[in-house]
């Protein structure tokens, strides 16, 4: 009767490292996914919009309760700008979307933009 040969594993692509246990890794991939970029949505001053209505649209699209949503409206009447909340791209578009169609509505020059975060 004749023997069969054993077949032969694959050739190893390196030696195996010491604490392999055995296992063989043929190619190391470095991670692809990247966490998704983030959106602020910034609210701009102007001089005709009245301050109560900026804190209700604060409130009402930004869920910030009556003093935190004070605090941003005087931050932007003195700074210029702030930031009213912090989004993935489709939701701050729609926040961004819903405040300039309040202001529109109510005659309010009022502007807010979206930008991406920088690191
Ligand atoms: N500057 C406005 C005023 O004095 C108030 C205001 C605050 C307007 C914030 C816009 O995003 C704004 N009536």
């Amino acid at each position: 009767m004749a023997t069969q040969t054993p077949l032969k594993p694959p050739p190893l692509t390196r030696p195996p490292e010491p604490d392999d246990g055995g296992a063989v890794v043929l190619e190391r991939r470095t991670q692809k996914t990247k966490p998704p970029q983030l959106y602020q949505v910034v609210m701009l001053n102007d001089d005709y919009t009245p301050m109560e209505f900026v804190v209700v649209v604060i409130q009402e699209f930004f869920s910030k309760d009556l003093e935190t949503a004070t605090q941003i409206m005087l931050k932007i009447h003195l700074d210029g700008k702030a930031v009213c909340g912090v989004y993935s791209k489709d939701v701050a578009a729609t926040k961004v979307d819903q405040v300039l169609e309040a202001a529109n509505k109510a005659g309010h020059p009022l502007k807010c933009v979206s930008e991406p975060i920088e690191f």
